[in-house]
């Protein structure tokens, strides 16, 4: 079975309000993301990856030495990426649920010093990338940031919040202002009951 887009939780215009616009969904999602599902698809036809899963594909292809392993790598990590990201926003669940807050204070001290973490984590990010909350191997949580399509996937770590820090993410919205956009989505975009229900699956 080939990988499809899937489609977005959400109208192409429910974010616009918290500051993702409908124009930037149809560049991000219905173009970019599908040209990840495209490409994917294309380059693992008739390899040993056709009827993996995405997590087992990323896995297996990260770092890989050839180049048609990284072109596989590459498309296949950033439609798990998208896949997620749509997920982690939303137009409702923006107060964040106790636990999550309790497990955040615990590993970083208090939600802004997470959020401040997190925010030079994707503003530090040098060209395109993502910035991430994990729960680490060690049970602990962690922000990281990863270049390219590279994520939590590859270390064995968990994906709790993942921000794409890619231009074609913000530019149309916030122009050249990163960390405006990556502020902006930790107080106005992110769906925190999403991101507190993948700890407690974790
Ligand atoms: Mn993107």
């Amino acid at each position: 079975m080939a990988f499809t887009l899937p489609d977005l939780p959400y109208a192409h215009d429910a974010l616009a309000k918290g500051g993702m616009s409908a124009e930037t969904m149809e560049f991000h999602h219905d173009l970019h993301h599908n040209a990840y599902v495209t490409n994917g698809n294309k380059l693992i036809e008739g390899t040993e990856w056709e009827g993996k899963t995405l997590e087992e594909i990323t896995v297996g292809t990260y770092n890989a030495s050839s180049v048609a392993q990284n072109g596989i790598f590459n498309n296949i990590s950033q439609l798990w990426n998208h896949n997620q990201f749509w997920e982690m926003m939303g137009p409702e669940g923006r107060a964040m649920p106790s636990e999550l807050e309790a497990a955040i204070v615990e590993s970083f001290g208090s939600v802004d010093a997470f959020k401040a973490e997190f925010g030079a984590a994707g503003a530090g990010q040098f060209g395109s990338g993502w910035c991430w909350l994990v729960k680490d191997t060690d049970g602990g949580l962690k922000v990281t940031k990863t270049e390219n399509g590279v994520n939590p996937l590859c270390f064995g770590q968990t994906t709790l919040l993942g921000c794409d820090v890619w231009e074609h993410s913000y530019y149309i919205d916030f122009r050249n202002k990163r960390p405006v956009y990556i502020t902006n989505f930790l107080e106005n975009l992110v769906n925190w009951e999403n991101v507190a229900a993948r700890l407690a699956s974790a």
